[in-house]
């Protein structure tokens, strides 16, 4: 990410009322730590709900994605990360023989290098053709083949955008497959508070370092002076709205400065600045978004608890 666009993004967010940062910018080095503690913790239900999918449903999901053994496709993973859930399908994938290579891309060439070493021990016979960089410029190149596509999306990343930004994301992967590629969508089901809160407010404060995390992130490279004591973590769930929202509050009347541009943010005490959304989806949801995409719902595998749920799109 360049310097200057951080910069430009922080300053539009700290100068708008109320007061955002945007939550693309958690994931730097500290970030993807505490990210991996997050995925980990007892409360954050999603990583194993979904992983629980694919260690006992791989025979539905390649049925519901309508490969055929003998007709080579290409699987894309857009922000593969460290592919754990992936991995379970491709073992099976390999196992029945099927013929595919797997495009994990990722904005991190760290977790990529991991995962192809990984991969190259656990599965050597699987063809990992990795790509760091922009989704859409990767999607693009993969264009010209004329193979069969298969783009995952796991993770419920795209609830961290708006509906509307979730909208334009899919129709743009639309725009880049063909007729009958699949989309296939990893998302967290709305369910009740006392489920999704402690999954964003962890007693253990995990949660609380990632989202403060991000003043030490402007601090380390706008040379800032947050003083990260002077700000408490806060989620906000119900189940009505079915969107997570994560803030930080200002425990005191104060001014901080980025010296790096000199611009000066005031804060009453009790400000909040908007952090993250975590949306969570149904399919009524789901099928507003994809409304104006070329993609329909063809098929929906869920855990044995119902939190989470995968979603096959089917490109028209
Ligand atoms: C990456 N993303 C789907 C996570 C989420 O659940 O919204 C990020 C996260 N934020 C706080 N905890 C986890």
């Amino acid at each position: 990410m360049m310097l200057e666009q951080f910069e430009k993004d922080i300053d539009q967010g700290l100068s708008d009322f109320p007061k955002t940062l945007p939550s693309k910018y958690f994931y730097d080095k500290k970030g993807d730590e505490l990210f991996v503690q997050i995925m980990n913790m007892p409360e954050y239900y999603l990583t194993r709900a979904e992983h629980e999918i694919f260690k006992t449903q791989c025979q539905e999901i390649i049925e519901g994605l309508e490969l055929d053994p003998n007709q080579f496709f290409e699987l894309i993973e857009l922000g593969a990360g460290d592919g754990t859930k992936t991995k379970e399908l491709l073992e099976v994938l390999h196992k029945s023989d099927y013929k595919f290579e797997y495009f994990p891309i990722d904005i991190s060439q760290n977790a990529l290098d991991q995962l192809e070493q990984e991969l190259c021990k656990e599965l050597p016979a699987v063809s990992v053709k990795k790509k760091q960089g922009d989704y859409f410029a990767m999607l693009e190149s993969l264009r010209e083949t004329n193979h069969p596509k298969v783009v995952f999306f796991l993770g419920s990343n795209i609830g961290n955008m708006s509906d509307q930004q979730a909208s334009e994301f899919i129709y743009k992967i639309g725009a880049n497959l063909r007729p009958d590629d699949k989309l296939f969508l990893g998302v967290d089901l709305i369910k009740s508070a006392n489920i999704v809160l402690p999954a964003y407010d962890d007693p253990a404060g995990i949660t609380k370092a990632f989202n403060l995390n991000l003043l030490s992130r402007i601090n380390n490279e706008l040379d800032g002076n947050f003083n990260i004591n002077t700000f408490l973590h806060q989620a906000k769930y119900t189940e009505k709205d079915g969107i997570a929202k994560s803030y930080l509050v200002s425990t005191k009347e104060q001014t901080v400065t980025l010296n790096g541009s000199g611009k000066m943010y005031h804060f009453t005490k009790g400000e909040k600045i908007h952090t993250e959304i975590s949306r969570k989806y149904n399919d009524e949801i789901i099928n507003t978004i994809i409304h104006d995409t070329d993609f329909q719902i063809t098929n929906k595998m869920t855990d044995s608890n119902d939190y989470f749920a995968d979603y096959i799109l089917k490109r028209s």
